[in-house]
């Protein structure tokens, strides 16, 4: 077992036969048996599958909307099982995941398995060929994957459920956990159902790596398709506010007049699509320097250049932002947007006057 240097991967061969309802299982390591179980089975498997197996357990899937996925195997297309086939495994058969069972003790007779279909019977999976599903007694009820992620980032963690067909909903229930809080309880029913019905269920979780991420089936159901992905957003820009939504990402919109402009951005606000700058500038001091049409007492504004802390003071007595007096029209009156004119001044022929009493 392991041959590839450090990269953690190996290979064996599997044998699942049927006859009459029963498999037999047989799990060889390196050519050597090493286990060989007999088991009943409810499903029927008509073929014999000699399937030989390589699994690679890089993670580096690409997330949807960049980034990489954390999750190592996660649409579960590791081990190949034959197209149209189901398969019973040993418990630690899917790389990158530890399936277990929620009681134990029903499973004294027989050793415990996990169900790993490929388009079986018409069921097909929500991403790739494979998925998992889960059982009660002596099948796997609870896949665990455990994720390195960055601390303090933002993950946009996503999976895919789809309930058994022909069962109920409250026989159709999976809760979800990360780092041991539950973060959802999905539930949908099977009945009239023919085949698979999936469902994409997305929410943000903050990374504290490494972190551990629980499905646990409170009945039945299949999942596929599980992603840990990094949401990483720009800063907000000026008088925008950013939120992060686990379907659209990054979402910036613009906040309104007289609001702030971002949590991070305390004390600014916006005035007319411009933004007092914020207060969180490098080591708490205001540099940036900013033009404003005062207005000394006389009708004529003088452009001035002022630190940008005292912005909002400025506008507050009066004085104007130098762009909302002018715009260029069509006659070209080339009109510079750093001027200060009153409204006594008379505008050049063909162009409008603007300006603020
Ligand atoms: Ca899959």
């Amino acid at each position: 077992m392991g041959c590839c240097g450090s990269t953690p991967a190996f290979d064996y061969d599997l044998y699942l036969l049927s006859s009459k309802g029963e498999r037999s299982v047989v799990v060889k390591s390196e050519g050597k048996e090493e286990a060989q179980h007999q088991m009943s089975q409810t499903l029927t498997i008509s073929a014999i599958i000699i399937a030989s197996i390589f699994i690679s357990l890089v993670v580096g899937q690409t997330c949807p909307a960049g980034g990489t996925n954390l999750v190592t195997n996660p649409s579960f297309e590791s081990p190949a099982v034959l197209p149209g086939t189901a398969a019973s495994l040993p418990l630690d058969s899917i790389p990158g995941w530890i399936a277990l069972l929620i009681d134990p003790s029903s499973c004294l007779t027989s050793p415990p398995t996990l169900n790993l279909l490929n388009n079986y019977n018409g069921l097909a999976a929500s991403a790739g060929n494979q998925f998992v599903e889960f059982d009660v007694e002596c099948t796997a009820s609870i896949f665990i994957s455990n994720a390195q992620t960055v601390p303090d980032t933002i993950y946009v963690l996503s999976y895919d459920y789809s309930p058994l067909p022909g069962v109920s909903a409250d026989s159709n229930v999976m809760k979800v956990y990360y780092n041991g809080i539950q973060m959802n309880s999905v539930t949908a029913s099977g009945i009239g159902l023919t085949t698979t019905n999936w469902t994409t269920y997305s929410q943000l979780v903050t990374g504290s790596g490494p972190d551990e991420l629980v499905f646990e089936s409170q009945g039945k159901g299949y999942l596929d398709n599980v992603m840990l992905c990094p949401l990483v957003c720009d800063p907000s820009p000026p008088c925008q506010i950013l939120t992060q939504d686990p379907l659209l990402g990054c979402v910036y919109t613009p906040s309104s007049d007289g609001t702030p402009c971002t949590s991070t951005c305390s004390g600014s606000v916006c005035r007319a699509g411009i933004c007092d700058p914020c207060d969180n500038v490098p080591n708490g001091k205001h540099t940036q320097k900013v033009k404003i049409c005062h207005k000394p007492g006389g009708d004529k504004p003088i452009l001035i250049e002022i630190n940008d802390h005292a912005l909002p003071a400025h506008r507050a007595h009066g004085d104007l932002d130098p762009t909302i007096f002018y715009v260029a029209n069509a006659a070209g009156c080339g009109i510079e947007s750093e001027e200060c004119p009153s409204c006594s001044d008379i505008p050049p022929a063909g162009c409008a006057r603007l300006c603020v009493p």
